[in-house]
């Protein structure tokens, strides 16, 4: 395998964060191998969300989703290694928290709760574009590192 250094971003959202489960993905992410170069807890704001989520603006489930990632804090952090967007991704499972594979986070800590968007504990880079992308907005105080 080639070897290709890259930087992600993770959210742990407002239902990990409100279940008390930001240590538990810390941990995931770190038994794996991976390096957390950044981290903070913060409350952002309406528009920095939609910012992030412009990709979903106009579907049903868009205001749903900002409402629920507005309703408590959240943990952002950057972590680093060989492939690691592609790996977090792994770990964190599919969308779906009901279909999400045993030994994901989103299979192993989320169900669905009928709720109008799915809450599914963790967000995480899809590509190398979105992750520069997203850590300029999570992170706007690390530019030009
Ligand atoms: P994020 O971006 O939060 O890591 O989630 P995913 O990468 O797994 O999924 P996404 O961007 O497609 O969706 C963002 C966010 O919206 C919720 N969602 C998504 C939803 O409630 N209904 C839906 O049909 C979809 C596609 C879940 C995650």
């Amino acid at each position: 395998m080639a070897v290709s250094i890259e930087r992600t971003l993770i959210l742990v959202k407002p239902d990990g964060v409100r279940r008390a489960l930001v240590g538990e993905v810390i941990r995931r992410v770190e038994t794996k191998g991976y390096q957390i170069s950044a981290l903070k807890m913060i409350q952002p704001t309406r528009d920095l969300f939609a910012v992030h989520y412009a990709e979903h603006d106009g579907k049903p489930f868009f205001e749903p989703l900002l409402e629920f990632m507005l309703s408590g804090p959240i943990v952002a952090m950057i972590a680093e290694g060989n492939r690691v967007i592609e790996g977090f991704r792994k770990l964190a499972g599919t969308t779906d928290p009901t279909t999400a594979e045993p030994g994901t986070i989103r299979g192993d800590l989320a169900r669905d709760q009928g709720t109008k968007v799915v809450q599914n504990i963790v967000h995480g880079s899809d590509s190398v574009e979105s992750a520069n992308r997203e850590i300029a907005i999570f992170f706007p105080e690390l530019k030009g590192n």
